[in-house]
């Protein structure tokens, strides 16, 4: 892709035309997902426009999600995502779930360690007085691509180690004959905040789904109260219905 010259006054602000011609490469195929664009200097160098459009035009795209910006290695078509379907009514991990696509999982940890809980967290996990929680936050990807946001807190009596969590939390509770076996969730939509949507790589205001998840021990007990963001343009939730009696 190669922007040629151009500065039609009668098109409208000149940010404006490159925006266009940028997205109409993107729509025809000259552009491809991974692609990645000439640098800001080059593309002013190209079309004669000045750094200062050149750099409004490309974030115009930024914020619409078809153009992504990675720190340090320039700026790329935004990769497209293959829409998952993931049955609701089966208790599975995230880990599990790609593992049975035969997809790689990647976390990127935002945060992981022992707080003192949240009023919510007090309500939703049963916590005394002096009970401490456990929160583990994070960013699911799936062979390169964000999926999700996660934040999860666990009585830290169930897990007085967060920082050992590394790549499945279910694994690690697991292996300490804590797995939760039953689980409740609720699913509400939600348009993506600039901090959020930044994490995912798409565009700020950007549909998302916001899942709650309480889980439980087979003594009732919640192990996990998480809250998840999940692109809206990578998920299907599917069901299945019975016959009400
Ligand atoms: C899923 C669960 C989440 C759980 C996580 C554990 C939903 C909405 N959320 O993503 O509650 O904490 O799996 O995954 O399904 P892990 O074992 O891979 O860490």
């Amino acid at each position: 892709f190669t922007p040629a010259a151009f500065a039609d006054p009668n098109s409208g602000p000149l940010y404006l035309q490159l925006h266009r011609r940028i997205a109409e490469a993107i729509a025809a195929g000259d552009l491809r997902p991974g692609d990645s664009l000439p640098s800001e200097r080059e593309m002013a160098a190209l079309t004669g426009l000045s750094r200062v459009t050149v750099r409004k035009g490309v974030e115009a795209l930024v914020a619409s999600g078809q153009l992504v910006q990675k720190r340090g290695s320039g700026t790329f078509v935004a990769p497209q995502v293959e829409r998952l379907e993931q049955a609701l009514s089966l208790l599975t991990s995230f880990t599990e779930d790609m593992q049975r696509r035969g997809m790689q999982v990647e976390s990127r940890w935002l945060a992981r360690g022992l707080h003192t809980p949240a009023p919510e967290e007090v309500m939703a996990l049963g916590l005394g007085a002096n009970d401490r929680v456990a929160r583990l936050e994070r960013v699911r990807s799936s062979d390169g691509v964000p999926l999700a946001i996660e934040r999860a807190s666990l009585p830290a009596r169930l897990l007085p180690d967060p920082e050992t969590v590394d790549a499945s939390l279910y694994a690690v509770l697991e292996a300490r004959g804590n797995r939760p076996v039953r689980a409740v969730q609720r699913i509400s939509a939600a348009n993506l905040g600039p901090k959020d949507a930044d994490l995912l790589g798409v565009a700020t205001g950007a549909a998302g789904l916001r899942i709650e998840r309480l889980s439980y021990l087979p003594s009732g007990q919640v192990v996990e109260f998480t809250r998840s963001l999940y692109r809206g343009d990578a998920y299907d939730f599917a069901v299945e219905l019975k016959l009400a009696p």
